[in-house]
């Protein structure tokens, strides 16, 4: 069955999870909830800002932003090669690639058996960022590529990544149009006298690299909004391992075995 669009009628969603195919099939269209204190992020400053041009700022540390990372033949180049592998569907109306380990977050269990990798193309893009001072040591064991099309209606939920054996810096490669990374505190800001919900908007330009580290990685929860996604848009993104799997850690025997897969870069999606 075809629904309006062209959009084959099948999704990957559960829960509370929607995307415009299961809505257009189950429910009426949801809308998005965004009420609170909108600020935008300024990379030059490292600040949040108000949009209406208040004066109220705060700094906002753990974003680092790489405007063209990529170059337009490598853009290119990526996502050929990512449209001759498979696309999975996922939730919220994305489709998913993975390269690394099975994980049962829940119960905290690793299989590296079905990983061979991250990809051969993958490679120099790691020797890149491990240039820059704040990605120094960066040795993803991880990526995850994800492919959203405004069609589907794709987003993603306001979430933290896992901390049990994802490491400090969260890396993500913005491909094929630009969008908005939502950052979202629902504590408020109490020192700025803000109660309620707290957005601070992030511009991803595309073709860039941005890491979330610190607070931003680990007190602000992070998203697609549905309404910022005008065009395909591919990322990746990679991830690095905690500190219980790496040298010293109770798990560092599986952290190098999980790191020397990964730099083999001859991995095909799991
Ligand atoms: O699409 C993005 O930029 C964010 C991806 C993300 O948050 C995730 O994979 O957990």
């Amino acid at each position: 069955m075809m629904v309006p669009g062209g959009v084959a009628a099948s999704c990957a969603c559960k829960g509370i999870r929607r995307c415009l195919l299961c809505e257009t099939l189950k429910e009426s269209h949801l809308p998005e909830k965004k009420n609170g204190h909108v600020f935008f992020y300024d990379p030059e400053t490292k600040l949040a800002v108000r949009k209406d041009g208040e004066p109220a700022s705060f700094p906002f540390p753990g974003v680092f932003l790489w405007e063209d990372f990529l170059s337009e033949e490598e853009e290119k180049e990526l996502i050929s090669s990512m449209d001759r592998d498979v696309w999975n569907l996922s939730q919220s109306g994305r489709k998913k690639q993975d390269f690394g380990p099975k994980v049962n977050f829940k119960k905290k269990k690793v299989r590296p058996a079905s990983f061979s990798g991250l990809p051969a193309l993958s490679e120099k893009l790691v020797l890149r960022m491990q240039q820059e001072e704040s990605l120094s040591g960066f040795q993803p064991v991880e990526q995850c590529n994800l492919d959203y099309h405004p069609q589907r209606g794709s987003a993603i939920d306001p979430h933290l990544d896992d901390s049990w054996l994802w490491g400090e810096r969260l890396v993500t490669v913005n491909m094929l149009s630009g969008t908005t990374l939502t950052m979202s505190s629902e504590q408020g800001l109490p020192q700025l006298g803000l109660s309620g919900e707290v957005y601070v908007a992030v511009a991803l330009p595309r073709r860039s690299l941005v890491a979330l580290y610190g607070e931003a990685r680990h007190r602000w929860k992070h998203g697609i909004l549905r309404k910022d996604l005008r065009e395909r848009r591919v990322c990746s993104t990679y991830r690095e391992l905690s500190a219980e799997f790496l040298p010293g850690g109770r798990h560092a025997e599986l952290g190098s075995q999980l790191v020397n897969i990964a730099a083999s870069f001859n991995g095909a999606p799991v």
